[in-house]
């Protein structure tokens, strides 16, 4: 099913003066508003292919209906939220989960959907049904030489992929690491992720990055071979300068300082950018801003005073993508909701006074520096990044056109109830 320009035109229209009252309020109190509503429109979140169906765990998995059976209805259903919020033009695709089997028709087929094909993600945490060596002990850190060369080609392979589909960037996770102690020697395993890493970097395109995710435990609990921030910088800086460390919000021990992870990856040149979800106690990849939706604000705020240091440009120079998995709501509408959180987030982080921030920060004036980003935070810019949907051509409120044209019943009546989608 397609979302037609007249479904927005009318949705629009009958929340246009409501909306109005809300900009003109807001706008009031924003001094050059029109820069941050032009980022606004400008930024653009990728959608993982592997959350558009009803995610579980090891305790149970609750089926969905309507979910997309192949890339082709993935695809769709990233134009159907891209349709809405004008905010989600790049889908992420996982390998096995999404072959591409037709590039030319995929193309295509995003091509009339506006969208682009953001980093590629590969896997080597699963074993395929007809894979010859098993990844139960790790893959590029595996003590045998033959399994981590099954690996490395295999994130060969999904380059290849990417390359013909026009993605630029490669993800390379690894569950890789050990139970307990004494099962693995942790330099033998840095030293074999390392190296094969350095295959894998070398059959990169020139325009390529690859971004190495660190996560703290899961499915490991005692050691990751790429367990934190630190780890990954360290893979990412013998690398070479198409390697950067990615940040998923849920992979850190608890309490992290993830702001201050961010500010130093971006001072250093090598943050490669987001799996935006959020969490309460550990890698729960759940809406984006449903729990911490202050630490959101202040992981942005570190980005756009750390992007503008170097003058970086917002909207290409970073991975912007959500990792999250949804077992209680709708995939569509908890996408929808987390992309509205990252847009609020961002928008508040342009609006923070940095001249006054610089002033109470150079005069420890702690007092003035926590009430001039507790004001931001404490402002409502709903209407402000709504106000940039309605100018690209999105909805005023995508959630509540989401449920008025009853998309998830339309698509239970193309699709039916029993189609799965692949992922986690
Ligand atoms: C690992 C991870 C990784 C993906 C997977 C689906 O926890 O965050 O980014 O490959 O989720
Ligand atoms: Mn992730």
């Amino acid at each position: 099913m397609r979302i037609e320009k007249y479904n927005i035109e009318e949705h629009n229209q009958s929340m246009l003066a409501e909306h109005k009252r809300k900009f003109d309020f807001v706008a009031a109190g924003v001094k050059n508003i029109e820069p941050v509503i032009q980022k606004l429109i400008d930024f653009n979140v990728a959608i993982p292919s592997w959350a558009l169906g009803t995610g579980g765990t090891r305790f149970g998995r609750f089926s969905g209906a309507g979910e997309p059976g192949n890339i082709e209805g993935k695809m769709e259903d990233v134009g159907l939220l891209h349709a809405l919020n004008q905010s989600s033009g790049a889908i992420s695709l996982h390998i096995p989960w999404d072959i591409p089997e037709n590039y030319a028709a995929i193309k295509t087929l995003a091509a009339q959907l506006g969208l682009k094909f953001d980093a590629m993600n590969s896997n080597t945490f699963q074993d395929q049904k007809d894979q010859p060596l098993s990844y139960k002990f790790g893959s590029l850190q595996h003590v045998d030489k033959k399994v981590r060369k099954q690996a490395i080609d295999h994130n060969i392979e999904v380059i290849k992929h990417g390359v013909e589909l026009g993605s630029k960037a490669l993800t390379v996770w690894l569950s890789d690491g050990s139970c307990f102690p004494g099962q693995l020697n942790f330099r033998k395993a840095f030293q074999n992720t390392l190296e094969s890493l350095q295959e894998i970097y070398a059959g990169l395109p020139a325009d390529w990055k690859v971004f190495v995710e660190y996560k703290a435990y899961e499915p490991n609990f005692y050691s990751m071979t790429v367990g934190d921030w630190g780890q990954s910088l360290l893979y990412a800086n013998k690398l070479g300068s198409k390697a950067y460390t990615l940040v998923d919000l849920g992979h850190h021990l608890a309490n992290a300082n993830i702001e201050q992870i961010v500010a130093l990856l971006l001072m250093e040149g090598k943050l490669a950018g987001f799996h935006f979800n959020d969490s309460k106690y550990g890698d729960d990849d759940l809406t984006v801003g449903s729990i911490k939706p202050y630490q959101l604000f202040l992981i942005f705020n570190e980005l756009v005073e750390g992007m503008d240091a170097r003058g970086m440009d917002h909207t290409t120079d970073l991975g912007w993508m959500i990792d999250a998995s949804h077992n209680v709501k709708d995939p569509l509408e908890d996408l929808l909701q987390s992309v509205e959180a990252i847009m609020i987030s961002y928008a508040q982080a342009l609006l923070v006074d940095r001249v006054k921030l610089n002033e109470a920060q150079q005069n420890n004036d702690v007092v003035a520096a926590q009430e001039v980003l507790q004001n931001t935070f404490r402002t409502d810019v709903r209407a402000i990044v709504a106000e940039a949907r309605l100018r690209s051509g999105g909805a005023i409120s995508p959630l509540q056109l989401f449920r008025q044209m009853k998309i998830r019943e339309q698509l239970i009546k193309e699709r039916g109830t029993k189609s799965v989608a692949t992922g986690l």
